[in-house]
């Protein structure tokens, strides 16, 4: 059991590495507020033991960088000064409002609402954007997974991840799992299939990465051509006639245009316009074509690269027409304690105002924001909320987001430190950290078992933080939103169980309507005063659990609740949660039930998405190099390394390897401009220009080269000390992005190297 109070040296913590979606468990020691020894922990239901390198560096999370103790607020002149919580808490409420009641709520934009290891925040963010009725938000998967939530929208109704544990084939598309997960014990997975003769792995990647060292099958294809490699693997399977037709009649509709268009494709013309020999392609298929079962994982090298949203299409065609599909070591669909996407109006949804750009699941385009913002229309976004989110750093065109958080007429920002987006707000205010109060992720993404981790605080705040339950509580009230009596209620109510709660709760949403809107902090301010431990800010769960018991009744049940009564489930699931420290095994599925998952009209795959496969058609004129003259390179700007964590880690002492953030170029070019390791080399794109020290690298091909995400960034807070290493977005253009879910191509940006003399 953890405890606040104890922070000596004896004693384990239990909490989880919160620096990726993996999230596994981990035991820290700490010594005071600093955290001195980290270790996985083998009793986590889903990580067992497992973890990376970059779990032991945590510290740095918690004590390497500027944390701000102090709400702050920008002056006339620009600079910032201190101001107390209440001054803020009533500033903040009456400047959010303010543009409301002028201008309309329309005229708010929410941003974020979650990183790699927190997603309450955001669950508190939800009640505030339905409490002041803002309309419009978005958050970092709307620069990266919007064009796969549209497929999956159309495809399945539903979201679904493949089973890497078991598949006899795994195909990791633009994505290197050796650093950056995204599903569990990853290193062990790729170690196992490679020692299993019976099992392979195909890689997609223009580079040799650490996964496609591990792989049978590695399709180092040129970078953006993924499109005419997918569709070549595709043409070989129905060519061949490798397909399952059998079960494509069963299972999927829609079928029928996309074979005959497929049937007519020219294979050693697409893998040759991708760089590749149609033998190494058809090699491929036919693995794929003789396999029990396939998953597939795309990433990043294809969502943020030319024809995005058309490969998030093709790749999921291949596992359809191979029938893997709700099938062990296949691709599944999924229950959740939350989705991260809401299907249901997937292709229907109202475009976003001004751009008129496509909204996917209530997310305006990340690429959108700046041309919201920075325009005369009468629409135009005039405020921001952003929480647990770093845009000016993180999204396109970090000039372009300084110049729009300037514009704005009000803007606050919750955060632990003076980020890059922090020192543009009209307010900043300080959040405790993640190990200072509880938290939890709503990333899990297995089948047939799914887990649940809620982690509780291993030290108190820090002084002069609040968490974000407290801060949105205090906004609630300011704004006079929470009534005390109904308040006390309900804490009476908890003192009598959660049953008594429950039925108290409905008895007072039933009196006041409005009540769900804000229904996280009610949660928090009574329900959370009964919770042990520090677990306050974990209370909302009970409405999540209350939900999966609902929908997934017998699923929970199975998960280890069987003796349960219905209407006490969600209360059993709650109390697990609340109590387990090693995570908690929520549901449990059989096959079939993932059929019952999900989201299309007849329940069957619907594959047949007309305008991409128009676009499949119209393949055959495009270009598959986007590299010129004045820009002979293509770089990846943004590429996952040993030690970078998206921008949780300021301080750069924290890299064991790579510590400034080396260009990466292959042994050929860095011969042809003259350049060793170490020598300086200025990167120019359309975007800007940036020099970085040079790392000759035999995974690159020729005329690829790449940069690490999450450099560049301030460790102090007015922001004088040394920026290390390259922040990749003040090199990347807001229009470079996907046709449908406008996500920016990162890992496509044509630049151009010139060596700088030393
Ligand atoms: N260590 C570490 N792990 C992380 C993170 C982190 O910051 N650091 N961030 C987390 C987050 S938020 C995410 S979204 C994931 C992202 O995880 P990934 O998508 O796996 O990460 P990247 O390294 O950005 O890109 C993956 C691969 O795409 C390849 N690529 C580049 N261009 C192309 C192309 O045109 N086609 C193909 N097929 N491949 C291409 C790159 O060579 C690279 O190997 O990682 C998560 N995990
Ligand atoms: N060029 C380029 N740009 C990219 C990428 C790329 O590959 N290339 N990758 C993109 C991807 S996939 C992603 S997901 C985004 C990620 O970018 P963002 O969504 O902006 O997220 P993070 O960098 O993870 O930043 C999270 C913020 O949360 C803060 N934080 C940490 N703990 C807490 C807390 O407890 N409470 C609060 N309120 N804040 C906290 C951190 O200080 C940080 O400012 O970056 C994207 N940007
Ligand atoms: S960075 Fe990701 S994989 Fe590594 S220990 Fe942390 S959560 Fe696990
Ligand atoms: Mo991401």
């Amino acid at each position: 059991m953890t405890d606040t109070a104890a922070n000596d040296t004896n004693e384990w913590h239990k909490s989880v590495c919160i620096l990726c979606s993996a999230n596994c468990g981990v035991e820290l020691k700490l010594d005071g507020r600093e955290i001195v020894r980290v270790r996985g922990n083998k009793a986590h239901v889903a990580s067992e033991g497992y973890t990376c390198e970059k779990a032991l560096r945590l510290n740095h999370y918690q004590n390497g960088m500027r944390r701000l103790t102090s709400p702050m607020r920008r002056e006339a002149d620009g600079s910032y000064t201190e101001v107390d919580w209440d001054t803020a808490i009533t500033e903040v409420a009456a400047g959010l409002q303010a543009i409301g009641a002028e201008h309309g709520q329309d005229k708010l934009m929410y941003y974020g609402g979650g990183g790699q290891g927190n997603h309450l925040v955001g669950v508190y963010g939800s009640g505030l954007r339905r409490a002041l009725g803002i309309k419009h938000r978005s958050n970092a998967l709307a620069q990266e997974k919007t064009g796969e939530a549209y497929v999956e929208g159309r495809l399945t109704g539903a979201h679904t991840h493949g089973d890497f544990h078991h598949a006899e084939v795994s195909i990791f598309l633009g994505k290197n799992p050796w650093h950056s997960h995204g599903f569990d014990q990853a290193r062990r997975v790729l170690k196992e299939i490679n020692n299993d003769d019976n099992r392979s792995m195909i890689v997609i990647d223009p580079r040799r990465s650490e996964t496609a060292d591990l792989a049978d099958y590695h399709l180092a294809l040129k970078p953006g051509t993924d499109a005419f490699c997918i569709a070549a693997i595709l043409a070989t399977l129905v060519q061949e006639d490798l397909i399952k037709r059998a079960w494509l009649k069963e299972h999927a509709n829609g079928t029928e245009r996309i074979l005959e268009v497929l049937a007519d494709i020219d294979i050693a013309d697409y893998a040759g316009r991708a760089g590749l020999t149609e033998d190494d392609v058809r090699a491929a298929a036919r693995r794929i074509g003789r396999a029990q079962s396939v998953s597939i994982y795309e990433d990043l090298g294809i969502e943020m690269a030319p024809n995005s949203t058309l490969v998030s299409y093709l790749q999921r065609l291949i596992w359809i027409l191979m029938g893997s599909f709700n099938i062990p070591g296949g691709t599944t669909t999924h229950s959740g304690m939350a989705p991260l996407f809401n299907y249901k109006a997937t292709g229907s949804e109202p475009a976003a105002p001004i751009t008129g750009n496509m909204v996917i699941s209530g997310l305006v385009a990340c690429n959108d924001i700046p041309d919201m913002v920075l325009t005369d229309h009468p629409d135009r976004i005039r405020a921001m909320f952003i929480e647990s989110a770093n845009p000016v750093h993180s999204l396109a065109d970090s000039a372009k987001f300084r110049e729009a958080m300037r514009h704005l007429e009000f803007s606050v920002v919750l955060d632990v430190a003076m980020t890059e987006t922090a020192r543009e707000a009209s307010y900043v205010l300080p959040c405790s950290s993640q190990y200072e109060k509880a938290e939890a992720t709503f990333f899990g993404a297995s089948f047939p078992d799914n887990h649940f981790t809620v982690r509780a605080p291993i030290m108190e705040p820090l002084e002069g933080t609040l968490p974000e339950s407290e801060i949105h509580s205090r906004l609630l009230r300011e704004m006079g939103m929470l009534d005390d009596d109904l308040l006390d209620t309900l804490r009476a109510a908890a003192q009598d169980g959660l049953k008594a709660y429950g039925a108290a709760l409905m008895e007072a949403g039933a009196a006041h309507p409005n009540l769900l809107a804000i229904a996280p902090v009610i949660l928090y301010e009574t329900l959370g005063k009964s919770l042990p431990d520090g677990l306050a800010d974990a209370a909302p769960l009970w409405f999540s659990c209350q939900q999966l018991a609902l929908r997934y009744t017998s699923a929970v049940k199975a998960a280890g609740f069987d003796d349960i009564a219905d209407e006490d489930l969600g209360d059993a699931v709650f109390e697990a949660v609340i109590a387990g420290r090693d995570g908690v095994t929520v549901t449990r599925h059989t096959y079939e039930q993932g059929w019952a998952m999900m989201g299309t009209a007849d329940g069957k795959v619907n594959a047949d998405i007309p305008e991409l496969i128009d676009d499949l058609v119209a393949l055959a004129d495009k270009p598959a190099d986007y590299r010129s003259d004045e820009f002979p390179f293509i770089l990846s700007a943004g590429e996952r390394r040993a030690f970078t964590a998206n921008t949780i880690m300021r301080d750069s002492s924290w890299r064991k390897k790579d510590p400034d953030g080396a260009l990466r170029l292959s042994p050929a070019d860095a011969a042809a401009l003259g350049v060793d390791n170490g020598d300086k080399i200025r990167i120019t794109t359309k975007g800007g220009s940036a020099v970085a020290p040079v790392e000759v690298n035999d995974s690159m091909q020729d005329g690829h080269i790449s940069i690490p995400n999450g450099m560049g960034l301030y460790a102090e807070a007015d922001g004088d000390s040394e920026v290390v290493g390259v922040p990749p977005n003040e090199l990347t253009t807001l229009d470079w992005k996907d046709a449908y879910a406008g996500t920016p191509w990162h890992k496509h940006v044509p630049a151009k190297l010139e060596p700088v003399a030393s």
